[in-house]
């Protein structure tokens, strides 16, 4: 017998219907899946076409773009505007606020279409991140910066594995995997271990000096208790610890022996990489808090693209961190 699973879409079908809800959210998800699965498919192929090089210009960050980078962007509102439900977009691929179906639109989306971006050339793991909120429906709009406390789903896409986890708001996060007919099916539900035997720790070793030094005697005291693991793309790294637990960080640098090189506001972009883990990690029974100890969920962002330093994974790391971070 072969085994045959439920798909995505169905679960995702039977979710709304039990919630009493509109089909809106599905036709907005089928967009975000159809354009990850493209993209995976031109990751896949993308060192045979010459695609996982630079494309030659620099992003809003000041970083170089990658041709992948762009091609991601170019698939990901082309389906956001197709499915005609999103308001507007936030991109860390697009210096402004992308107005996509101004008028009738109904979510908002945030999203980074490509990070990770120092794996590209190695056809390595890159994530799809997005978070979506819904804009206010009754009286006038509310505005598109929406602290992740207010997403209703935020969720990744870790290319090319073929896995999608999402986080539903107060139902749960779940994992899919891609099958032979390109479907994403197999719902798990994934709730962070309370075993500590797998946990993980995931930062930038090399950075590690330059950290607060409440931060470094934190690592020095804790580190040898877990397993280390570090891939440098957030989706990815943050996938293992969903599975198996533990705390990804990238905190503040604040002790760079070049100081034009640290970055006391963190590196990560608050509303399409720090805000989407860290709502993940709640609806897993996780927790993640900033540089202060403040919730990631609760930050309001006052621009598109605020960086913050992140600390996310099981509670009481999280929580056993919080308090040397707000002491
Ligand atoms: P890039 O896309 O510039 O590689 O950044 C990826 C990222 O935003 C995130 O996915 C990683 O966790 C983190 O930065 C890696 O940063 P370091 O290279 O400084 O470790």
């Amino acid at each position: 017998m072969i085994r045959l699973e439920q798909t995505f879409m169905n679960f995702l079908l039977d979710h709304q219907e039990r919630h009493n809800r509109t089909y809106n959210f599905l036709i907005l998800m089928d967009a975000l899946t159809s354009a990850a699965k493209h993209i995976e498919h031109y990751y896949l192929t993308g060192a045979l076409k010459g695609n996982l090089g630079l494309a030659g210009n620099l992003n809003v960050q000041g970083e170089d773009v990658m041709r992948m980078d762009q091609i991601a962007q170019e698939i990901t509102v082309h389906y956001l505007r197709t499915s005609g439900r999103v308001i507007h977009a936030i991109s860390e691929e697009s210096d402004k606020v992308i107005p996509i179906n101004t008028e009738s639109g109904r979510y908002f989306v945030y999203f980074d279409p490509l990070d990770g971006s120092s794996n590209v050339p190695h056809g390595l793991p890159v994530g799809f991140l997005f978070g979506v909120a819904k804009r206010n429906l009754e009286g006038p709009e509310d505005g598109h910066l929406r602290a992740g406390r207010d997403y209703m789903a935020a969720g990744m896409f870790v290319i090319p594995t073929g896995t999608f986890t999402l986080g539903l708001k107060d139902a749960g996060t779940w994992r899919f995997h891609i099958d032979e007919t390109m479907d994403f099916v197999r719902p798990t539900r994934m709730i962070l271990p309370e075993d500590a035997k797998k946990w993980e720790l995931s930062f930038n070793a090399a950075s590690r000096y330059t950290y607060a030094e409440k931060v470094q005697n934190w690592i020095e005291q804790n580190e040898q208790k877990y397993v280390f693991r570090y891939l440098g793309s957030l989706a990815a790294d943050f996938h293992r610890i969903l599975s198996n637990g533990g705390m990804f960080m990238y905190p503040a640098i604040v002790n760079h022996p070049d100081p034009k090189k640290n970055r006391p506001q963190g590196k990560l972009r608050l509303m399409y990489e720090a805000a989407v883990v860290a709502f993940m990690c709640r609806e897993a029974g996780g927790a993640a808090v900033d540089e202060t100890g403040t919730p990631i969920l609760d930050i309001q962002p006052r621009k598109p693209h605020q960086r913050t330093a992140l600390y996310v994974g099981s509670k009481l790391l999280i929580e056993d961190i919080g308090r040397v971070l707000s002491g």
